[in-house]
């Protein structure tokens, strides 16, 4: 069957819902026959990345060598979902340019941080608030938000599988 490339960039808040929505969509693209592969700090922070922490440039080296692995799998043909923060627009731009017109699909996980903050499933806003964790996302590091995302999925008015549907049907379209 013939599956064109693809690197579904989510980009995001802790918390805003990146991970949730793309293994919907790895799912769902899965149970469609296609042949795909999840990035995310699991997967990468544990093992490639572990040397890397969060201050900005550690993120700026952390993006770019996602990027690049996204790029080797794009070449082998498989269909990468790319779940970081990614929190820098000219990593994100870098990232992109690594990749053919119409193969990089950059997915803005739209969820306000007073959203995410209120959430807290791992409770690190609290920590990040109390001084206890540095650097963290939206409290005392930034996040650019994107200008130009082919998605931007609003995760306070539409649940997950809404959206991971959106996904599926930008891509298939
Ligand atoms: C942001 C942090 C931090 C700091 C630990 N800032 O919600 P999570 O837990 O599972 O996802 C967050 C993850 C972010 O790692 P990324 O590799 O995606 O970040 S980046 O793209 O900016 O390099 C969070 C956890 O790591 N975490 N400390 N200080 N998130």
């Amino acid at each position: 069957k013939g599956q064109k490339p693809r690197v579904l960039w989510f980009t995001g808040l802790s918390g805003s819902g990146k991970s949730t929505i793309a293994n919907l969509v790895d799912k769902r693209l899965h149970g469609l026959g296609y042949h795909t592969f999840i990035l995310d700090g699991d997967n990468v922070r544990h093992g490639l990345n572990k040397d890397l922490g969060f201050t900005d440039e550690d993120r700026v080296e952390n993006i770019r060598r996602v990027a690049e692995v996204a790029k080797l799998m794009a070449d082998a043909g498989l269909i990468v979902l790319v779940s970081f923060i990614s929190p820098f627009r000219a990593e994100r731009r870098m990232a992109r340019e690594l990749f053919a017109p119409g193969e990089f699909v950059e997915v803005f996980i739209d969820t306000p941080l007073a959203v995410a903050e209120e959430r807290d499933v791992k409770g690190l806003y609290a920590k990040a608030r109390a001084g206890q964790l540095r650097n963290f996302t939206g409290i005392d590091s930034p996040y650019e938000i994107p200008e130009a995302a082919e998605l931007q999925l609003d995760t306070v008015s539409d649940p997950a599988e809404h959206l991971a549907q959106r996904v599926i049907d930008f891509l298939l379209d």
